[in-house]
C-alpha cells in the first residue's frame, strides 16, 4: 500500500467511525425529538377526550409516556423509548373498569403519582418509582364515584383528590389520604373542574350538572341548569378570569360565572 492510499484508507475508517459514532445522533436526535413532539399532542388530545388516559411525566427530554385505564380493571404505564412504545408497567386488576386516571405529584417530593378510580366507587393512589400501591379507599365504602378531579384547594401544599362520590362532594388530603372535608348537598356531575371562575382569587368547584361550589367551605355558591359536556375552561373576553365552556346537545355554550350568566 503507497503512502497515499494507506492515508486514504485511514480517512475511510475515520469518516466510516464518525458515520457510526458522530453524524447518526444528531439527526436521529432531531428526528426523535420531533416524534416525541408529534406524539406528546396525540396524547394531549387523547387525554381532553377520556378521562381514563391522560400524559405523565418522565425525567428524561427525549422520552415521553402516558397512563391508561381499560375495562378489565387494568392501569398501564406506557412510556415511548427506543421508538417505541411499551408498557413499562401494569396494575393489578382494579375494583371494575377505569373510570379515570391522573399523574400528579400529590405530596410535592419530586416524584409523581398515579392516581386511578373505578365506578364501583375506589381510589387507587400509586407512586411511580416502584410503583407501591400507597392507598386504596377501601375504608371509604362509596357505591359509586360520579367523577373526581385533583387540584389544591386549600393551604397545604399537598394537591386535594376531589371526589363526587355517592353524589356528595367531598375532598381528601393528597399526602396522608384522609377525608379533609365533606359538602352535605347533592350533586350527579360526569365532570368537575377546579379555577377561579370568579375572580377573587380562591377557586371554585365547578360540576358539569350546573353548579359553582365553594371550594374551601363545600358550599354552592351558583347554580343553573346545567353546562353540558364536556366542559372546560377559556377565557373568553380576555379579562384574566376563565369563563366556562360547555357542550350542550352539539353547540358550544359559554359562561361568565363572575357575572353569573350565559354569553350570548
Ligand atoms: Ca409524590
Ligand atoms: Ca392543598
Ligand atoms: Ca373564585
Ligand atoms: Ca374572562
Amino acid at each position: 500500500m503507497t503512502r497515499t492510499r494507506r492515508i486514504a484508507a485511514g480517512s475511510f475508517a475515520l469518516v466510516a467511525a464518525l458515520v457510526i459514532v458522530g453524524a447518526v445522533p444528531p439527526a436521529l436526535a432531531q428526528y426523535k425529538d420531533e416524534e416525541v413532539l408529534a406524539l406528546d399532542a396525540e396524547i394531549e388530545a387523547l387525554s381532553a377526550k377520556f378521562h381514563a388516559l391522560t400524559p405523565f411525566p418522565l425525567k428524561e427530554a427525549d422520552e415521553t409516556s402516558f397512563v391508561y385505564g381499560d375495562t378489565k380493571g387494568i392501569v398501564h404505564h406506557v412510556v415511548f423509548e427506543g421508538g417505541r412504545l411499551r408498557d413499562k408497567w401494569k396494575s393489578f386488576p382494579l375494583d371494575g373498569p377505569v373510570k379515570g386516571v391522573f399523574g400528579e405529584d400529590l405530596d410535592g417530593d419530586g416524584v409523581y403519582e398515579i392516581i386511578a378510580y373505578v365506578s364501583s366507587g375506589r381510589i387507587y393512589v400509586w407512586e411511580s418509582s416502584e410503583y407501591e400501591l400507597r392507598w386504596e379507599s377501601v375504608e371509604e365504602r362509596f357505591e359509586g364515584i360520579q367523577a373526581m378531579i385533583i387540584a389544591d384547594v386549600d393551604s397545604d401544599v399537598a394537591l386535594e383528590m376531589i371526589v363526587c362520590a355517592d353524589n356528595k362532594i367531598a375532598y381528601y388530603d393528597g399526602t396522608e389520604f384522609y377525608r379533609e372535608r365533606e359538602g352535605r348537598d347533592f350533586f350527579d356531575p360526569t365532570e368537575m373542574l377546579v379555577a377561579d371562575v370568579d375572580g377573587d382569587l380562591t377557586p371554585e368547584i365547578i360540576t358539569n350538572d350546573g353548579y359553582i361550589v365553594d371550594s374551601s367551605s363545600l358550599n354552592i355558591e351558583w347554580a343553573t341548569d346545567g353546562f353540558g359536556s364536556p366542559i372546560s375552561l377559556f377565557d373568553l373576553d380576555n379579562d384574566g378570569v376563565l369563563e366556562l365552556v360547555g357542550e350542550i346537545g352539539g353547540s358550544l355554550t359559554f359562561w361568565d360565572i363572575e357575572d353569573r350568566r350565559e354569553i350570548w
